[in-house]
């Protein structure tokens, strides 16, 4: 039987399960999509960090994130929190260490 070398685009596949990142390449996913640029994450924009992670509960895992990260209160992930963000991610599985 022959093999077959035609893959799925593999898309799909990633998108279904968390991958194991580093918390270097999570820390510059969480980077990049603070989308408006002011140095810090709001809830929309964690929540679509953890779609681009493959989480199937991106707006709980936000929720929870913004929860566990954010220390004083204002409802932002700023670069000083970000540190407590990737131990989040990390407790959630989406980072290997
Ligand atoms: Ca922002
Ligand atoms: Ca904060």
């Amino acid at each position: 039987m022959a093999l077959s070398f035609v893959f799925s685009n593999g898309v799909s596949d990633y998108k279904r399960c968390p991958v194991p990142f580093s918390r270097d390449q999570l820390r510059d996913i969480f980077l990049k999509h603070d989308g408006d640029g002011d140095g810090r994450l709001s809830r929309l924009e964690l929540k679509s960090a953890f779609e681009s992670l493959g989480s199937n509960w991106s707006r709980f895992r936000a929720r929870q994130s913004l929860k566990a990260a954010d220390a004083d209160g204002d409802g932002y992930v700023t670069l000083d929190e970000l540190d407590r963000l990737l131990d989040y991610a990390v407790r959630c599985e989406y980072a290997i260490i």
